[in-house]
């Protein structure tokens, strides 16, 4: 009997699991991932530094420099990714013709084209981010909450033309597009007024909201955070704000699991906001000691946030994205771990007894409860996850693969 086939009599058996059904719906979870780990937050549109309060360490060799390196970047880690992914695309990464580069509160849909015939090619949805980081007009890190009218008309127009690029993409590839926002405005130093830039914030975001756009082809998601770098005192876009102006305004919130204090769990926070808005959305990273963006990897927290989305039935109302970005490893290796630990987490929910847990629990059988968890940690889904790779024809061990890519290609650049 191969491994497999053991797993799944066990499963079975045990604890009353279909396997076949785990793997059938895990491949068909759509995993929007960001593109910009390739090139460590840069971007195409200026060659300013990353700011915004986030940092990219490291100097791994073979940074995607241009679009056509970037798209070559995530083909190779597309194919050592299993199931169903989505392209996250930040407006930075616009693609302009010689000599026509325009500002980012003038890009439009064409400065995306080569993206949409990229993901229309691989039969991907593609998802945007306005990028209010890394420009001369996110001075002191201060965009829709600046006191300067110019300022804030600059970004609100950004993200209006964002809002056209969205809907474009929607239609284009006939999925719908998560249109993110996240602002990095906050202060250093102990504020005097903490309501001002909130309230600024807020009609901004009001002003962009009052562009006609589908609602069933856009889906507006608002990230908050608790600081950033140089940003330590004070953030605009606090959990309070995002999740108080989402409710209100009918968008839908972001949570991105770097942006709590540290003992705080993005995935105790999940049944709540599923309680409260029909679609939520998720940025999975790891924080080390800060929001370090860290590669995801299989560990407690990912894997509670994943047991959150399914044992609440929430697979067809959360959207999931990957958010990192190390500079001090293989690049695609990155990519790669991280979308698999996301993926590898989802399957281990699905495989796990819910409703009988949920009974345990119901009825205080708290002893038993425990010991049918803990068991659950040495269940076989290592078996089940190689079968899943398997019919998915990537190989479990990507490394060689990898090499050869970094030796042939990257070294070189
Ligand atoms: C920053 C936020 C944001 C960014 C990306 C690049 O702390 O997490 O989502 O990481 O937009
Ligand atoms: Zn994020």
């Amino acid at each position: 009997m191969s491994m497999y086939e053991n797993a799944k009599k066990i499963y079975s058996s045990y604890y009353n699991v279909d396997t076949e059904k785990a793997i059938d719906l895990l491949g068909k979870i759509p995993i929007s991932i960001h593109c910009w780990q390739g090139d460590d937050v840069r971007g195409f549109d200026n060659s300013e530094c990353l700011s915004g309060g986030i940092q990219s360490t490291g100097s791994y060799p073979g940074r995607a420099k241009n679009f056509k390196e970037l798209m070559a970047d995530m083909d190779k880690a597309f194919s050592l990714i299993p199931g169903s992914k989505k392209l996250n695309l930040h407006a930075s990464y616009a693609i302009f013709d010689n000599g026509q580069a325009v500002d980012r509160d003038k890009i439009e849909p064409k400065h995306f084209s080569k993206w949409v015939e990229y993901a229309k090619k691989r039969k991907m949805g593609i998802d945007f981010n306005p990028t209010l980081f890394s420009h001369p007009m996110a001075k002191n890190n201060l965009t829709l909450s600046s006191p300067d009218l110019l300022v804030r008309d600059f970004w609100i127009n950004h993200c209006k033309q964002c809002l056209k690029i969205s809907e474009y993409f929607a239609e284009e590839t006939g999925m719908p597009c998560v249109m993110n926002i996240w602002i990095p405005d906050g202060y250093k130093n102990i504020p005097a007024d903490r309501f001002a830039p909130r309230e600024r914030f807020k009609s901004a975001l009001d002003e962009i909201l009052s562009t006609q756009y589908d609602k069933s082809k856009v889906y507006i998601t608002l990230e908050s955070k608790v600081f950033g770098i140089g940003l330590e005192s004070y953030t605009v876009g606090s959990s309070e704000f995002c999740l108080s102006y989402s409710s209100q305004r009918g968008i839908v919130p972001l949570m991105d699991n770097g942006h709590y204090h540290p003992t705080e769990m993005v995935s105790d926070k999940i049944s709540s906001l599923l309680l409260f808005n029909p679609k939520i959305a998720l940025h999975v990273t790891r924080p080390v000691r800060w929001d370090s963006d860290h590669v995801v990897l299989f560990d407690d927290e990912t894997r509670e946030i994943a047991k959150e989305i399914v044992r609440n039935n929430a697979l067809d109302r959360v959207f999931i994205a990957t958010d990192y970005f190390d500079a001090s490893i293989n690049r695609i290796a990155a990519w790669v771990t991280g979308v698999r630990s996301v993926q590898k987490a989802l399957l281990i929910a699905l495989l796990d007894p819910c409703d009988e847990m949920k009974t345990l629990q119901e009825n205080s059988e708290w002893t038993k409860l425990m010991m049918l968890q803990e068991n659950m940690k040495t269940a076989p889904y290592g078996a089940v996850w190689d079968e899943y790779l398997k019919r998915e024809n990537v190989c479990r061990d990507y490394w060689c693969e990898i090499q050869k890519y970094e030796q042939e290609v990257l070294i070189n650049r």
